[in-house]
């Protein structure tokens, strides 16, 4: 009998490095949802995850609408549903995009298990690996993580204030166009951006419809805050101008009601929804019935409108409030954009900050942002980060943006004082 210390020796245990998946060595754990797991310590101020303000959730008219559909409807509630959706949502969704500009049929539309489920989905059936997407630099990890784990090759373009440059666009897919390259689609998140909170102006969505059409390209407009707008005029969605099947939309109940439910819809070409369809029937069979009712009640009794109202509302006092107490309690050499709508502040340090670095220092002063490299395919946005505003209470927010100000102040004082010793000591 071999004492058990010796006996663990002689195990060798599994090494799953060589029998991972080529597509699953190329994965990459999201930021954002490591991060959750750290900012939901109590104590933190987190203005990290694009969460929306639990205050805001309806209750009561959720309450409410559940009752009913159990007393109602519980054999469809409580049944399977088809992969496409259950018609009734889909219907009021139709209805519903069609007042928003935005006409389409039912064969169009199919309701996924959060928007992220759909970012999966048209991955899975138009990529193959080694085949080239463009993003935007900075852009939604959430994506560039779905899209890695097909292994795609992402080639990047810059966001700026007006979101991604048409320029820089046409020049992208001409270059791609010579060496022989078609990429499969062009990702973005036009309106409100995710990190950056940037819109694409009316003119330049014009611009980058002409320039897919030119290189025969797709788009995937992913819109998931852009019926939150605080102020300025509300710009055409992408899916709106397009007039050769060009678009797919992605949308989605999270930020707009509550993400609990992962109730989100895709919204584009029948032939590419058919085969997302497909894909979903062996992913999850088809979204929980049970959510999409209760959006579907959300949407039918003028219920969603209404909430839509009060969280616009809320959230944009919450918005003024981060950037009143961001002119407060930030140094000059901090810069930042006045998002319009959405939920994220963009903010840039000098170059000698590494937000990265700064980050362990923000969390003992109790208080978490994205970091914003995060957003980028390539090795850049080092002295970037993100802040949300919708999911602190107003409170938070300025203590949370002072402390974040102090730290701030803190890592420039150390971090310039390094250079300054470095040139007066050669
Ligand atoms: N796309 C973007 C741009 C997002 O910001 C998010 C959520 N942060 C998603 C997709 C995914 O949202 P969900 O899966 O909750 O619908
Ligand atoms: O919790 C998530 O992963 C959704 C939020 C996304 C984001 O913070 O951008």
């Amino acid at each position: 009998m071999l004492p058990g210390s010796t006996l663990q020796l002689l195990i060798t245990m599994v090494d799953y490095n060589h029998i991972f998946s080529k597509r699953a060595q190329g994965m990459k754990a999201s930021e954002i949802r490591e991060l959750l797991k750290l900012t939901q310590r109590p104590g933190i101020i987190s203005f990290a995850g694009g969460l929306p303000n639990p205050d805001a959730f309806p209750k009561e008219t959720t309450l409410k609408i559940v009752n009913e559909l159990l007393n109602e409807i519980p054999e469809k509630v409580l049944q399977y549903g088809s992969t496409e959706g259950v018609p009734e949502l889909r219907k009021a969704l139709a209805e519903n995009m069609a007042k928003r500009g935005m006409k389409v049929e039912l064969n169009q539309i199919m309701i996924t298990h959060g928007s992220q489920q759909a970012l999966d989905l048209l991955s899975r059936v138009l990529l193959d690996p080694g085949d080239t997407i463009v993003v935007g630099s900075p852009t939604y990890l959430g994506a560039t993580g779905a899209f890695r784990a097909f292994q795609a090759r992402m080639e990047t373009v810059p966001v700026g204030e007006d979101g991604m440059d048409m320029d820089a666009l046409d020049k992208k897919l001409n270059e791609l166009d010579k060496e022989g390259k078609k990429p499969k689609f062009v990702y973005t998140v036009p309106t409100f951006q995710n990190p950056s909170g940037v819109t694409i102006p009316g003119e330049n969505r014009k611009r980058l419809l002409e320039i897919c059409s030119k290189y025969d390209v797709l788009i995937v407009e992913d819109s998931p805050y852009s019926y939150l707008r605080y102020e300025g005029e509300p710009q055409p969605h992408l899916l709106s101008l397009d007039t050769e099947d060009r678009v797919l939309r992605l949308q989605t109940f999270s930020k707009i009601l509550a993400p609990g439910f992962r109730i989100a819809w895709a919204v584009g070409p029948a032939q590419l929804i058919d085969k997302m369809v497909i894909a979903k029937q062996a992913g999850d069979l088809c979204s929980n019935p049970f959510g999409q009712y209760v959006a579907w009640k959300y949407i039918a009794s003028g219920a969603l409108d209404e909430h839509l109202e009060y969280i616009k509302e809320l959230y944009n006092e919450k918005r003024l409030t981060m950037l009143e107490a961001m002119e407060q309690h930030f140094p000059p050499e901090a810069k930042w954009n006045k998002p319009m709508g959405g939920m994220f502040v963009w903010v840039k340090l000098p170059e000698y900050i590494n937000t990265r670095e700064m980050f362990e220092k923000a969390l003992q002063q109790n208080v978490a942002y994205v970091v914003g490299d995060a957003f980028y395919v390539e090795n850049e946005g080092y002295n970037t980060m993100r802040l949300n505003f919708s999911h602190s209470s107003e409170e938070e927010i300025k203590e949370g943006i002072k402390r974040l100000g102090e730290v701030i102040k803190q890592e420039i004082a150390e971090k310039k004082g390094k250079i300054t010793e470095t040139i007066i000591t050669p």
